[in-house]
């Protein structure tokens, strides 16, 4: 892992990092600019905003508060902008949306993970994945050209791959996003573990023999709520691991398949982690709606691989 102060000092910004280390062809170059642009305003209206609700319910009957509904605007704001992106599909919405049918680009997100959070004042984030061409349904995350999250934390951080390692960003006190650590890695073994959906844990078979060998190891736990936060805290110790199963109130799980366990899967494998619905590589798995859920286990390979057999064992 390198540290700022010894990446030469055109590679540190996002775009000149994009431009000269990942090599990343033009237009999506511009389109990840664009996207972390958007991101800064959305890290200034969280700052700024009341945090009441919006009054409006999304495609999965969740209340919208009102960051959600700013946050997804400002996205679709400066996708709509460059003229790059075909089509995207989001949290907010229940249909592929199309912007400019000739466009090069698709694009996957939700733009406020974690807002259930936002009047505990925990972190939240926007996760990105990026498709070339206009189809989204009928993909794999395997085909993704790009994935990317922002953490508004205390610290605002912008994570993005290109399928050339890892690479973390901390937005600046003038705005620009600035390395922090290249190739950020995830180590086989896990020493952390962030168990979603506790409360499934007599409903999945073998899960509760997964949280008695994490308690029996004296793993330490790390849950906050926020699916950004939880994977992000395993990219930054470089190990650790995510578990999201099914349960009677989640039979496919809660997490969006869409936008995401894809993206994350993308950036899991980048770092040299993996991601697994319980069965299957989440990789591999086709988009069959906008909507779909997934389960997901994410982190430390070896992790993934011993949880993957406990689930399926009984
Ligand atoms: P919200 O965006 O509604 O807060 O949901 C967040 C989330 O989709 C994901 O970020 C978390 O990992 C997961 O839900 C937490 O779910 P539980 O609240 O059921 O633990």
């Amino acid at each position: 892992m390198t540290l700022s102060p010894s990446v030469p000092a055109e590679q540190r910004s996002l775009n000149g990092h994009l431009f000269h280390v990942s090599k990343t062809p033009d237009k999506l170059r511009h389109l990840i600019n664009d996207i972390a642009r958007a991101a800064k305003y959305i890290s200034y209206a969280i700052k700024t905003t009341e945090a009441g609700l919006a009054g409006s319910v999304n495609m999965f009957g969740e209340e919208q508060v009102k960051l959600d509904v700013l946050s997804d605007r400002i996205i679709q704001e400066h996708l709509n902008e460059n003229r790059l992106v075909a089509t995207y599909a989001c949290e907010e919405h229940d249909a592929v949306i199309e912007l400019s049918p000739d466009a090069p680009y698709s694009v996957v997100f939700d733009p406020l993970d974690g807002s259930s959070l936002v009047d505990a004042n925990l972190a939240i984030g926007s996760i990105f994945g990026i498709y070339e061409g206009k189809e989204i349904i009928g993909r794999t995350p395997r085909e993704q050209v790009a994935a990317l999250y922002v953490l508004y934390g205390p610290r605002t951080l912008f994570v993005y791959s290109t399928g050339s390692g890892v690479h973390e960003f901390l937005l600046n006190d003038v705005g620009e996003f600035i390395i922090l650590r290249e190739h950020l890695g995830i180590g086989d073994n896990a020493k952390n573990f962030s168990p979603g959906n506790l409360r499934g844990i007599d409903e999945t078979d073998g899960y509760r023999d997964v949280v008695e060998s994490w308690l029996k190891q004296q793993m330490t736990l790390r849950y906050s709520g926020c699916l950004v936060a939880d994977v992000h805290h395993i990219f930054s110790k470089g190990q650790g691991i995510f578990t999201f199963p099914a349960s009677k109130k989640y039979p496919n799980g809660k997490l969006r398949h869409a936008f995401e366990c894809g993206p994350f899967a993308f950036l899991a494998e980048q770092a040299g982690g993996a991601a697994s619905d319980g069965s299957q590589d989440i990789m591999d798995i086709p988009l069959t709606a906008v909507g779909q859920r997934c389960p997901l286990i994410i982190g430390s390979k070896n992790e993934v691989a011993r949880i993957c057999s406990l689930l399926t064992a009984v």
